[in-house]
């Protein structure tokens, strides 16, 4: 139990944090009565949470994370053939885990012996982002020697790549906090009505800075900004340019900084000659004067630059984020309070030695080269290149591209499929083995956010439900039944998370953090780069990066845009849905009611030359597939772009399908990465 526990007659508080893919990070305070968890609730002394979870996890927490009819309680034996149609009944026999995980090693043995440990794939990402078990793991697989699938090829490879060629780093952004002494905060390219349902609330709301946003869309936090710049998808870079052309004809840039910080000013200067804002108007679609405003309110800052993760998911997205990263660079807003630029903050900023977790030493040299979530049908189907594939904490089968393909890559008979997941998902059902994980609110662990700068402690509030293992127990056993004998690979949850703990410094152990609660990782706001030297190989900003241009990218970001759908067509944004954490939470019945069915929305022009009213049901078409949705009128979307939300398992939907049926793998310029905002479809009444 969780040394926060306390009791109060025959009713106790656990603390815990949410350990989901979000930027809050919120703590938890989880109600036992009877040794058993009753209430999961938002922690009222936690400082992101402020005693609320957001809508989804209320509800989700207290259904179907809770719900023994909805979790996996044993590990499943396939008794019945894969079936590429995910409307059957799945046909599984529960096993112990004994016979299940030598069954899954003698599997792994033979197939290392006939093929070699790289036709083996590893296939997962953030399904919990707690540290331990979403990074221990890898030391079973770096020893087993299988081939990567770099979960975040889809997600936000691109951005990781382009921020790395213009600071050297994606993960070290500014400190929140330093938000009181801004004047401007310009969120480009992040919906955190959805995905930081607490920033959106609590921190944007409560600053005293003009909020931005550049967004396609005009969602909650957009329509509450004090400017919304509501620009056509995949014109980022010429809002950049513009703005970059206001700054430098109105003396607004910090040529100093430059000098002093930068390298290649002198090659982005001549590119700003043409990039007016009355060119940028007609480009991107925002008013000149929008354009203008907004350059100069960023210029004079201190201002702090949010790249949200929405920003690279489009075919030039590297290009789109290198141009918007000039901002900080060209203004001097970095390294000093309320100034600098977040993408996310990495678990190295609270210390943490990531090489030691996932044993990067247990890795054989040469490592078989990673593969990208936009090749991974194309592998699965490879026979010769592999054979099995071992999928936790992800469900690709809902959130890949090219679903169909995936579906059908994943039911051939001839792969050895294990997926591990606290539910039957759609991935699950085309496994061999089943495996039940246990859920966050039944092992201890930490959470670090990727926005705000602290440490929390995940305290253990019930026992694991059924049979089910958290995944670092899963791959201990695994590892004997390989006949594995390092011990890093039997490590105890109590050493790994002191050491993980002393690694960050912020408490003495693990019991002593669970007593302290969310740890910041410094009494005032952290200024991101203070001296001015940055981890790229000059230690300057490179805005004119020769790493860039040795990978066959060019050497400065450029303002360029993306070609315009074709007459008819029409581009599918797809990002976040509040309701949905990716596709989890899919399974709970009243997430299911409050999700509400498909819906698109459709700019009133664009409904009306196709004849489309309100409400009626409308086929989305392209190449990949064809999928029903119900039509929402409004401009809250530009002309020429529509809007489906993520999530959904497709098991569960009337079209056995998700949006990601639409998506035939749109890849962004940089990176391998799941453009998922560049999809292009045509729309027709049902
Ligand atoms: N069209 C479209 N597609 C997208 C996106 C988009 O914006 N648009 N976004 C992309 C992005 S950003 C991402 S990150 C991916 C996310 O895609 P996924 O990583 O597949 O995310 P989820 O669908 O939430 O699946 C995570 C799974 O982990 C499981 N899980 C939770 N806790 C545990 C645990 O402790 N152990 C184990 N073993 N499993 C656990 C959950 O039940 C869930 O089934 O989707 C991408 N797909
Ligand atoms: N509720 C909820 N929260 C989540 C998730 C979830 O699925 N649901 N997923 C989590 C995960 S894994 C991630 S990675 C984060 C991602 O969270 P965010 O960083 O917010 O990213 P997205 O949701 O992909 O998209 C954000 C915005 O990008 C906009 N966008 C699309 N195309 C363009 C464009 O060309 N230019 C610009 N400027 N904007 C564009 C979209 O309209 C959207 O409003 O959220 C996390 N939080
Ligand atoms: S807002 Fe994010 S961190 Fe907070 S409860 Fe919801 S998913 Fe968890
Ligand atoms: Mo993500």
């Amino acid at each position: 139990m969780g040394k926060a526990s306390r009791a109060v007659a025959d009713r106790e508080i656990v603390k815990t944090v949410c350990p989901r893919d979000c930027y809050d990070g919120c703590g938890i305070a989880v109600v036992r009565r009877e040794g058993r968890i009753r209430r999961v609730l938002g922690d009222p002394d936690h400082p992101v949470a402020r005693g609320a979870l957001c809508g989804k996890c209320a509800v989700a927490y207290n259904g179907v994370w809770l719900d023994e009819s909805a979790r996996l309680l044993t590990p499943l034996r396939r008794t019945g053939a894969k079936d590429a149609d995910p409307s059957g009944p799945p046909s599984f026999a529960s096993a112990g885990w004994d016979p299940a995980l030598s069954a899954i090693a003698g599997e792994l043995k033979r197939i290392v012996a006939d093929h070699g440990p790289d036709t083996i794939l590893d296939i997962h990402y953030t399904g919990t982002n707690s540290i331990v078990a979403g990074n221990f793991p890898l030391r079973f697989f770096n020893r087993l020697g299988a081939t990567e699938v770099n979960g975040d090829t889809v997600c936000n490879h691109a951005g990781y790549v382009a921020l790395n060629y213009v600071y050297g780093t994606a993960v070290h952004g500014f400190d929140p906090r330093t938000a009181k002494d801004a004047r401007c905060i310009l969120v480009w390219g992040a919906n955190p009505s959805a995905t930081a349902p607490h920033a959106h609330k609590h921190w944007l709301r409560e600053s005293q800075a003009k909020v931005l946003v550049v967004d396609p869309v005009r969602h909650p936090t957009a329509r509450e900004a004090d400017l919304h710049l509501q620009l056509r998808p995949g014109t980022d870079a010429a809002l950049a340019f513009a703005m970059l052309h206001v700054m430098r004809r109105d003396g607004l840039l910090d040529l100093d900084y430059l000098a002093r910080h930068a390298l290649g000013w002198e090659e982005i200067e001549p590119l700003l000659g043409d990039c007016t804002p009355e060119w940028g108007q007609g480009v991107t679609g925002v008013p000149a004067e929008t354009i203008a405003e907004a350059a100069t309110l960023y210029a004079e800052g201190p201002s702090l630059l949010w790249i949200g993760q929405g920003l690279a998911r489009q075919p030039l997205g590297g290009n789109a984020v290198r141009a918007c990263a000039m901002l900080p660079a060209a203004t001097g807003n970095i390294g000093r309070p309320g100034a600098g630029f977040l993408f996310l903050n990495g678990k190295g900023r609270r210390g943490i030695d990531m090489d030691w977790l996932t044993g990067a030493t247990l890795r054989p040299d040469p490592a078989p080269p990673e593969v990208s979530h936009m090749d991974l049908a194309a592998r699965l189907e490879d026979c010769a290149a592999t054979r099995a594939a071992i999928v936790w904490n992800m469900n690709p089968l809902a959130s890949g591209p090219e679903q169909s393909r995936l579906r059908a890559a994943f039911a051939r008979d001839d792969l050895f499929t294990v997926v591990i997941d606290p539910f039957l998902t759609d991935t699950a059902r085309l496994a061999d083995w089943v495996l039940p994980a246990a859920s966050f609110l039944e092992f201890g662990d930490l959470v670090s956010s990727y926005f705000h700068l602290n440490l929390a402690a995940q305290c253990k509030a019930g026992e694991p439900m059924g049979a089910s293992l958290p995944n670092q127990e899963i791959f201990r056993r695994l590892a004997v039944a390989m006949g594995f004998d390092d011990p890093a690979l039997q490590e105890t949850d109590a050493s790994l998370l002191d050491t993980l703990v002393r690694q960050t410094r912020l408490a003495a152990d693990f019991t002593a953090l669970a007593g302290q609660g969310a740890t910041w990782v410094s009494g005032e706001p952290v200024l991101q780069f203070p001296e001015g030297v940055f981890p790229t190989p000059s230690g300057r900003i490179e805005l004119a990066s020769p790493a860039a241009e040795a990978a066959g990218h060019p050497r400065t970001p450029l303002p360029v845009v993306d070609t315009a759908p074709e007459e008819g067509w029409l581009r599918l944004l797809s990002p976040a849905s509040p309701w949905h954490l990716n596709s989890s939470y899919s399974n709970d019945p009243r997430i299911r009611k409050l999700a509400d069915g498909r819906t698109v929305t459709i700019h009133p022009e664009d409904a009306a030359s196709r004849e489309l009213r309100e409400g009626e049901m409308v086929w989305l078409e392209n190449a990949s597939g064809r999928l029903a949705a119900r039509s929402r009128l409004s401009d809250e979307v530009p002309v020429g772009s529509v809007l489906v939300p993520k999530g959904g398992w497709p098991s569960l939907d009337a079209d056995r399908a998700n949006v990601n049926l639409l998506n035939g793998g749109c890849r962004t310029d940089m990176g391998d990465t799941n453009g998922v905002h560049g999809v292009r479809i045509r729309i027709e009444r049902a």
